[in-house]
């Protein structure tokens, strides 16, 4: 069995409702697994929810419920959340199910039996609400900690710690020599400078039941739970460990199944900037501790404002990502996240910019070009496809080939703007061509049949185009098309694919025109 393209997202805290930025993270993620497999590729998609720590657990007293009752309540929101983006996902993993506590413990195991952690006292300052060890050197000039911090306690306690400071040159140098490991490079060069400017300390991994319980066990010293990132950062191999990928399984424990799936190493992890530390710090020395590969490639996306605001609860400021779907279709709300914020940029969502996204391209470019072809060709020609021609053939298959390399290199927001190049330049086509004036004329009727082919073919191609960022959509067009098949193969983009002679089916409206809702 061949390795599947593996690709995983952030694993959210379920101690709220999915909010715009996990719609956003989940959606480009689906578009890179969905574009994968529109290039033939077998692919493994990987979602979840990351369910222990201090967060959850404070989430869960204020509901006044067990952590687990709360986790198991929200995982009834968090995974028809998925369903909702039309996600493509294999698999979603919560951090409290047996096939991942229990790797966990074996991976815990296996790192105290090798020596990878220690045990010691750590003397300084502790924030609960970040969940972080604190020390002086982490004060601002005014002597205070940043109240992002929340309230700053000084402690002494006893944990494990993971060695990381011996492995600061091995990963400067991986990261240097792997320049496509980290994008975008803004981001790379963030964490270079970080770990060249910063002597890395021995990361603590556990917390002691007696202050924080709702965690994972160690095996060999149950008075001690994982700390929740070393738990959540697992997933990303406990999965394949439970699908029976040989490379992970051997190095956690015991013999590889065999239906195994080779997953590990992660072709495309995709995670927002807050959490860079983690995936491209101690997650790689994680790793390199287990003796198993690292992922070839982190993607870093931006954060979402709302109004030029951080969104935050307390604001009331936080775009609901369900609320929009449900009002505007999940088309647009995908359409209108990739096309807005290019992977690594920051973002602003305002209202009146997505409905006028919708109204300008989806409405009156892509909707009214699909529209008016299929419109046009059952009023001409009965709905059967004229003779190939080629007036858009060169348009169509620049707009793929660049298409494709973008997405490629992650670049989905260039990659839709080269679709819609395609979608502007073939409504220009129409005005140019005016099929309504050649249909008046008995004379122009072979050239009617051109520019109804060009039409409907281009269509044709923008659904193949379009699957990966609007399946829904992309499955209407062919649907409306008249055509049995999805169009979620990269290679049925080339020109000439609509034959002589097919009938189309009926054009139905793809982005109705609405009313701005009452405010
Ligand atoms: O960090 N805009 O979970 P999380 C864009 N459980 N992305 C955003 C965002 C925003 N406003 N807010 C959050 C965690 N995100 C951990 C991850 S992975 C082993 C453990 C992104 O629910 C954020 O950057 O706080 C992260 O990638 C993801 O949503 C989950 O955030």
């Amino acid at each position: 069995m061949s390795k599947r393209f593996y690709v995983t997202t952030a694993i959210d805290y379920v101690n709220g409702e999915p909010h715009l930025g996990h719609g956003y993270e989940k959606v480009i993620a689906d578009v890179i697994a969905r574009a994968r497999r529109s290039l033939g590729e077998d692919v493994f998609f990987l979602t979840g929810s990351d369910e222990h720590g201090q967060k959850v657990q404070q989430a869960a007293i204020a509901k006044g419920k067990t952590p687990q009752a709360f986790c198991d309540e929200l995982a009834l929101v968090w995974k028809p959340f998925t369903e909702k983006l039309n996600l493509t996902i294999n698999d979603f993993v919560r951090t409290t199910e047996p096939r991942h506590t229990t790797a966990v413990q074996a991976i815990f195991q296996r790192l105290w039996d090798t020596g990878h952690c220690y045990k010691a006292t750590y003397e300084g300052f502790y924030s609960a609400k970040e969940e972080t060890f604190l020390t002086d050197k982490d004060r601002l000039p005014d002597g205070t900690f940043d109240p992002t911090y929340g309230e700053v306690l000084p402690l002494v306690e006893e944990n494990y710690y993971f060695r990381l400071k011996e492995q600061q040159e091995w990963l400067i140098g991986h990261i240097t020599a792997n320049p496509e490991f980290i994008y975008p490079p803004q981001r790379r060069n963030e964490v270079l400078g970080f770990l060249k400017n910063n002597a890395l300390a021995d990361l603590c991994v556990t917390r002691p039941s007696a202050r924080l319980n709702w965690g994972i066990p160690l095996p060999f010293d149950p008075a001690y739970v994982a700390y929740v990132w070393f738990d959540a950062l697992l997933n990303y191999i406990t999965v394949p460990a439970a699908h029976g990928d040989a490379a992970v399984v051997s190095a956690i424990h015991g013999a590889p199944s065999a239906e195994a799936l080779e997953l590990w190493p992660a072709d495309v992890q995709v995670i927002g900037k807050d959490i860079v530390k983690f995936h491209a710090v101690y997650w790689p020395i994680m790793l390199k501790a287990l003796g198993l590969p690292l992922p070839k490639q982190l993607v870093v996306h931006g954060w979402w404002q709302k109004d030029g605001q951080r969104m935050s609860k307390s604001t009331g400021n936080v775009v609901d990502p369900l609320a929009v779907i449900n009002e505007w279709g999940l088309d647009a709300f995908r359409y209108y996240v990739v096309w807005e914020l290019d992977i690594g940029a920051d973002g602003n969502w305002t209202d009146s910019g997505f409905q006028a996204r919708y109204h300008a391209e989806l409405a009156n470019g892509l909707g009214n070009l699909v529209n008016r072809s299929l419109s046009m060709l059952r009023r001409y020609r009965d709905g059967r496809a004229p003779a190939r021609a080629d007036d858009l053939a060169g348009a169509a298959t620049e707009a793929a080939r660049s298409a494709i390399a973008l997405i490629g290199e992650n670049r989905l927001q260039a990659a839709l703007q080269a679709i819609w190049a395609l979608i502007d330049r073939a409504n220009q086509y129409v005005e140019q061509t005016a099929p309504f004036k050649l249909a008046k004329d008995p004379a122009q009727a072979s050239r009617l049949d051109e520019v109804l082919y060009n039409l409907v073919e281009t269509c044709r191609v923008l659904a193949v185009l379009l699957w990966p960022f609007l399946p829904g959509t992309a499955a209407r067009i062919f649907a409306q098309l008249g055509l049995t098949t999805l169009p979620d193969r990269f290679a049925a983009a080339a020109w000439g694919g609509l034959t002589q002679g097919h009938v189309i089916g009926a054009p139905e409206p793809l982005f109705p025109r609405r009313d701005a809702p009452a405010k």
